[in-house]
């Protein structure tokens, strides 16, 4: 559980945008992070840089307001608006509802898709109709089960189990488990090595 982790990523945070269009183009791996509100999209950002301010971890829902972009050296990382909150502000349903799937549909650099869910109670209505969506736009995508430090080992193998047989080979997360962010890490690195 608390291995050392050998190379974190060496992300700097480009920017928030409202939309798309700010977004610039490249000819990297683009990975987008999706995922509920307070799923953990910010706290993964933050564990894959060892950084705890890289992205801004929010304690109330819904705070992360824009699509955040994160570069390293051959890799973009999109920290998506988080759906789901209901009573978050117009401007920030508009960034879930309108922004997430015109980002999915639109993004030329997008290379892959991790849906983050709460391992207490993953898969929402929500996470599916995603799910849908990167399906028929043929995006591939992971399931990321945050926050496993929150129920016993034995349940993380067991939701880990159903997912996987369900929707391909799913990830558990905890900010807490050094081993688990190695293979989030490793993750990512086999993609870039694709
Ligand atoms: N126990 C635990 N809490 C977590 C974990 N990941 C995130 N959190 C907490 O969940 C809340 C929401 O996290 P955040 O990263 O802001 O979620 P986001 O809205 O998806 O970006 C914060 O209070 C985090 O500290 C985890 O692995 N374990
Ligand atoms: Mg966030």
């Amino acid at each position: 559980m608390n291995t050392k982790i050998n190379k974190y990523l060496d992300l700097n945070f480009l920017g928030s945008f409202t939309n798309i269009e700010g977004l610039k183009n490249h000819d990297c791996v683009e990975i987008a992070f999706v995922g509920a509100s307070n799923v953990g999209k910010s706290s993964a950002i933050n564990m894959l840089t060892n950084n705890k301010k890289m992205s801004k971890v929010s304690k109330k829902p819904g705070k992360t307001k824009y699509l955040n972009i994160f570069e390293a050296e051959e890799v973009y990382i999109v920290d998506l608006p988080g759906y789901g909150y209901s009573s978050a502000s117009g401007d920030y349903k508009r960034s879930w509802a309108i922004e997430l799937p015109r980002y999915l549909e639109n993004r030329r650099e997008l290379y892959f898709v991790y849906l983050f869910t709460d391992i207490r109670n993953p898969l929402k209505k929500n996470d599916i109709a995603i799910m849908q969506k990167l399906e028929h736009l043929r995006i591939n995508y992971q399931i990321v089960l945050t926050k496993s430090d929150k129920i016993n080992v034995k349940d993380v193998k067991k939701v880990l189990k159903e997912t996987s047989s369900k929707f391909g080979e799913c990830i558990s997360l905890s900010t807490k488990k050094n081993d688990e962010i190695s293979s989030f890490l490793s993750s990512i690195n086999a993609l870039l090595s694709n």
